[in-house]
């Protein structure tokens, strides 16, 4: 096998038996109508791959990721060159961070300011060298043991505004690297239990957060979209932004429905006890489809494991709900994944993206040829069928009432409903991946 060093670039070469080649993901090859890398819009997490040394919570590092550098700002400008350089290997376009991914920490937020300002500055000139987008920032406001209680949900009002001074940076700094958008994952925003929270002044402080960020957005022109990212649970036992739907609740009730869309996260939705593709789905049809953090867990062991994405069933289903919203606009597929702690070599950096981006890439041609095969889709139309025509249409166009309704029950005979095949329509599903 080749050294980090030797590859030079992962390229699609579908019969290679070099393992640093892509076997499904042909970035310019089009498909119904526009590139992959255009459908597909891969982004590096720079807190798993450039920060995370493979730590865990019985155990230290088992990579090095100082790369030779001792002085704090030295280590972190070697680990954004280090980013630019793999970025450029796997043919990766955008990239994400926190704001306490790319500097080191000061000790107060004045000095940390500092260090993250002459970051943004390198990276910017990265970005320029390297042509490579931001697709979002955010801010860390959760490692510090002053959000121990959390951040806009903080107890504590002096917490409260360094989690809005956080902000404020990383929306300058959002708009300074021209990022696509900016997002909002709670972090400790949400509770261990009610016998020391106001669980209802701590969602009515979150809102006022998030109003303040809207309107610093309009202030800057900051033109990004945000986006909250849903979590059940971890760290705090009740996240705020439980699932899609909780968000969406928690937007309208607020009036901020119109600010936000979703970032969602594969692992979060399992969390939450639902599929990818529901919370994909739930996001799409309240309007908020917007973004996705892209990884998989682990239903035994059943947390936050972010693990690179393999199964090709789930980047099916995904990808087929990403096509049928339209596809992403300012959104794309964030990489929020890890190689295994044992997967502890530069080497295996670039096979867990190849195998992360080949499995999405098999996913959208699997996508593609689901909706052009177009059996599923014409099952799930006909099975509406009696809403359009004589009373199902009735009760579309709102031209009907309980009167009518039962007026008409009376005339009906034993209903049959016909079946839900959802065994051959899961045949299907085989068929197209597999062949007949
Ligand atoms: C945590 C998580 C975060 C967000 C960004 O579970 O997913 O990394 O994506 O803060
Ligand atoms: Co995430």
């Amino acid at each position: 096998m080749k050294t980090y060093r030797e590859v030079a670039r992962v390229v699609y070469a579908p019969q290679s038996s070099d393992p640093f080649t892509f076997k499904h993901y042909d970035p310019e090859a089009v498909v119904l109508g526009k590139p992959m890398k255009e459908h597909l819009r891969f982004a590096m997490s720079y807190w798993h791959t450039i920060g995370g040394a493979g730590t865990d919570m019985f155990g230290g590092d088992t990579m090095d990721k100082k790369f030779g550098a001792t002085d704090p700002l030295a280590i972190y400008k070697a680990k954004a060159d280090f980013a630019f350089g793999l970025m450029d290997k796997l043919q990766l376009e955008y990239y994400c961070f926190h704001d306490a991914d790319i500097a080191p920490e000061g000790k107060t937020f004045r000095e940390s300011l500092g260090y993250f300002e002459t970051m943004v500055d390198y990276l910017a000139a990265l970005q320029k060298k390297h042509r490579k987008k931001l697709l979002w920032n955010t801010a860390n406001n959760f490692s510090d043991k002053k959000f121990m209680a959390g951040a806009a949900t903080s107890p504590n009002a002096d917490v409260f505004a360094i989690a809005a001074a956080k902000v404020k940076a990383g929306l300058d700094a959002a708009k300074r690297l021209g990022a696509a958008g900016y997002v909002f994952w709670g972090g400790r925003e949400g509770y261990d239990t009610l016998l020391n929270t106001d669980m209802g002044f701590e969602l009515d402080n979150l809102a006022r957060f998030l109003q303040m960020a809207v309107d610093y957005k309009r202030k800057i022109g900051f033109t990004g979209l945000f986006y909250i990212e849903p979590k059940p649970k971890e760290p705090t036992k009740h996240q705020y932004d439980f699932d899609a739907a909780t968000c969406m609740n928690f937007l309208r009730k607020y009036h901020l429905e119109t600010e936000f869309k979703l970032n969602i996260e594969a692992n979060h939705a399992t969390l939450a006890g639902h599929t990818f593709q529901h919370e994909l789905r739930t996001a799409a049809i309240n309007g908020a489809f917007g973004s996705i953090d892209a990884n998989q867990g682990d239903l035994f062991l059943g947390w936050d494991t972010d693990q690179f994405p393999t199964n090709v069933y789930d980047t099916t289903l995904c990808m087929l709900e990403v096509l049928k919203a339209g596809g992403f606009t300012s959104g794309g597929l964030n990489f929020d994944a890890k190689a295994r702690r044992q997967s502890n070599t530069f080497e295996d950096i670039l096979l867990s993206y190849i195998a992360g981006m080949d499995a999405f890439a098999l996913g959208l041609r699997m996508a593609v040829r689901l909706i052009e095969d177009g059996r599923i889709e014409d099952f799930v139309r006909h099975r509406y069928a009696s809403y359009r025509s004589g009373i199902g249409a009735q009760i579309v166009a709102g031209t009907t009432d309980f009167d009518a309704l039962f007026k008409h029950a009376l005339t009906l005979q034993d209903v049959e409903v016909e079946s839900g095949r959802q065994e051959y329509l899961e045949t299907i599903f085989n068929e197209i991946m597999f062949g007949k």
